[in-house]
């Protein structure tokens, strides 16, 4: 077969722009492509909904790629070794309910799994604010990462969403430029964020999850989001938290979208 360069241009170029146009308007929007993120996209995208995650880096995965202390293995509980198998990545059961899993398999299976379901993932976008109308979240603000890396002067584009889930981890960016910007109050004690408390993975981990909800209309928490806005204690390499808030987030948000 005769390779013509341009035409690889124009192919890719075409079937980026018609999945990207596609996704103007889209029933939920996920920022951020490590674990809780990838699952929530898997399940509501397993549910029916019309779903886009958004990742600021080249590489999907968040914190998950290293492991702990760049042991690139991961630990789950029990809870939620159901997860695991239902995307089949490989884990080795230990005493007490513990399992370990390969980082590298686990991500790269869970992205493999939310894309098979439907969702897109669009690496290079950096989420840099949000759609605020009637006191509600009705979409995003995206910009090229390399814009946002390079600080230059370009005004970004948006998006509209029905729900929005924010998945960006301990940097919780989107939940902060909410609180910034809107300056409106969430659903904590405070109205505000709480900020992420000190090591202790039971609490956490269990913690995450009972937390993962929706805080404002139309905008959910999942994953180290949820410890950054609720205050609840960090908890290292054991992600069994993250799947499970991920999945939970995709259950609540399938409900209020049928
Ligand atoms: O950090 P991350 O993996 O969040 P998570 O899914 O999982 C947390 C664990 O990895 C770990 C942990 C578990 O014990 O503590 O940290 O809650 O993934 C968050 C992703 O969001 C991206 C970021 O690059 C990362 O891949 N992200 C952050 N801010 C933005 C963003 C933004 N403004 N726009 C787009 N992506």
């Amino acid at each position: 077969m005769k390779i013509d360069d341009v035409l690889v241009s124009r192919l890719l170029i075409e079937e980026y722009m018609a999945d990207f146009l596609d996704c103007l308007h889209i029933d939920v929007a996920i920022v951020g492509a490590g674990p809780a993120g990838l699952t929530a996209a898997y399940y509501l995208a397993k549910a029916g909904a019309k779903v886009a995650v958004y990742e600021r880096k080249l590489a999907i995965g968040g914190g998950m790629w290293g492991g702990g202390a760049m042991f690139s293995r991961i630990v789950i509980q029990e809870e939620a070794k159901q997860i695991l198998d239902q995307f089949k990545i490989t884990s080795i059961a230990k005493e007490d309910g513990y399992y370990v899993a390969d980082a590298i398999e686990a991500i790269t299976l869970l992205a493999a799994g939310a894309i098979q379901a439907g969702a897109k993932v669009f690496n290079l976008i950096h989420i840099e604010d949000l759609l605020l109308r009637n006191d509600r979240v009705e979409g995003l603000v995206l910009q090229w990462s390399p814009v946002e890396m390079g600080g230059l002067h370009v005004d970004p584009i948006t998006i509209g969403a029905r729900e929005v889930i924010d998945a960006t981890g301990h940097d919780c960016e989107v939940v902060k430029k909410l609180l910034h910007k809107g300056g409106v109050k969430i659903d904590t004690e405070t109205g505000g964020m709480l900020g992420e408390r000190p090591m202790w993975a039971e609490k956490g981990e269990k913690m995450t999850v009972q937390y993962t909800k929706q805080i404002y209309p139309g905008l959910y928490v999942a994953g180290m989001a949820v410890g950054a806005v609720f205050g609840t204690p960090r908890m290292g390499p054991i992600f069994g938290g993250m799947l499970l808030s991920g999945k939970k987030a995709a259950q609540i948000i399938a409900q209020t979208l049928s």
